[in-house]
């Protein structure tokens, strides 16, 4: 047998950013290939919203291994675990850190425990962490709560916390920054994101300043941080104790990251607000009706809350828009058909069609 090459190369984020990664020649490397998610130009927003000359891309995050951005964190945040010596990871999560954390560390034979929301995660989330094979516990209470008990568990060491309070979700997560600068030549003008536990826009805004600093980029971006209305504790100043919206993702009411995420906003320029449930919804349809795309409800709040400050000439022109979209539309399938919008079901009779076709 001649040995072969193999044409396809594994690289993921951490091969591809190494340089800005905490990583040693010792770090097992734990790849799922994640990142190098596409910048799509959006065409319909901002027709739809009169915009000219202001080109807005969406960051489809949700295209990574698992569904979500969470990916570019977890491999880190795992690979990192490995290199300790650690035999067991631990997260809280609204479904897609659970999802990461379960694939990576199925990929390395860790032991993964997840905690989750009772009846308050989507749908294909719960199913990704179940059959990724991490031992998934409900907990009869919200994120908050069961990020506070992953904390006391993880407290002596001898399980690995993987949630964004890990330092090294924050370095994979910044990734998706260097990305953007990487295919716009430079960082855009604004860059909007949902907020829910803050990691990820304390991550990109982390990622974007030392991308500059190098001399990757000339310019920073404003970041534009969007919570829900319902679940909005940065926007309102103070915790939520019962945080509630349909975006499942970003019911969050005491993020961890609360001050990185501040920090993005006043450092930036930028600002942080609140979208409504009803603007999600409008918001999660358009992109998925007029562009093509199919992002989860917490990613649309970015969309939404682009909306909304379009509505106020909130963005000066000449200048490009960066949405992140978290989250793929799949994971939530009880969203997707909560609308009135019935998919119809008839006789396999060509009149019978034809009706329906006709309507
Ligand atoms: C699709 O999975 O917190 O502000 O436990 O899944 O960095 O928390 C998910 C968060 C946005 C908010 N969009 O990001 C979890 C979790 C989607 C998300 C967010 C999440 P952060």
């Amino acid at each position: 047998m001649t040995s072969r090459k193999f044409a396809v190369k594994k690289i993921g984020i951490i091969e591809r950013y190494q340089e800005f990664l905490p990583i040693t020649e010792r770090t097992p490397i734990i790849s799922l290939n994640e990142g190098n998610t596409p910048l799509i130009l959006a065409e319909a927003l901002p027709v739809e919203l009169g915009l000219k000359n202001i080109r807005i891309y969406y960051k489809f995050e949700g295209l990574n291994p698992t569904g979500s951005f969470k990916d570019r964190g977890m491999t880190m945040a795992i690979s990192k675990a490995m290199e300790s010596g650690a035999k067991a990871v631990i997260c809280a999560s609204t479904g897609n850190t659970s999802a990461s954390a379960a694939a990576y560390a199925s990929r390395c034979g860790l032991k993964c425990f997840v905690l989750i929301p009772e009846g308050k995660i989507a749908k294909g989330k719960l199913i990704q962490a179940y059959r990724y094979g991490a031992k998934t516990i409900m907990i009869k209470g919200n994120f908050d709560q069961a990020l506070k008990l992953v904390q006391e568990i993880s407290a002596d060491g001898k399980i690995t916390l993987v949630n964004s309070v890990n330092p090294f979700r924050i370095e994979g997560q910044k990734s998706a920054a260097f990305e953007i600068v990487d295919d716009l030549g430079d960082a855009p003008e604004y860059h909007a994101i949902p907020v829910g536990n803050a990691g990820n826009i304390t991550a990109y805004w982390k990622g974007y300043n030392e991308y500059k600093k190098a001399g990757r980029s000339d310019t920073l971006p404003k970041m534009l941080g969007f919570q829900a209305a319902g679940s909005a504790p940065i926007v309102e100043g103070k915790p939520v104790p019962n945080p509630e919206t349909i975006a499942t993702a970003i019911r969050i009411g005491n993020p961890a990251s609360w001050k990185g995420a501040t920090n993005a906003r006043d450092e930036s320029g930028g600002l942080i607000e609140a979208v409504t449930d009803e603007d999600i919804r409008k918001a999660y349809r358009f992109i998925a009706e007029r562009e093509g795309v199919f992002a989860e409800p917490a990613s649309a709040a970015a969309v939404a809350g682009v909306i909304k400050l379009a509505k106020r000439n909130y963005f000066e022109s000449n200048t490009r828009i960066v949405i992140t979209l978290t989250g793929a539309g799949l994971k939530d399938p009880d969203i997707a058909m909560s609308f009135d919008d019935k998919i119809e079901c008839v006789e396999p009779d060509i009149s019978k069609v034809k009706e329906v076709i006709q309507s």
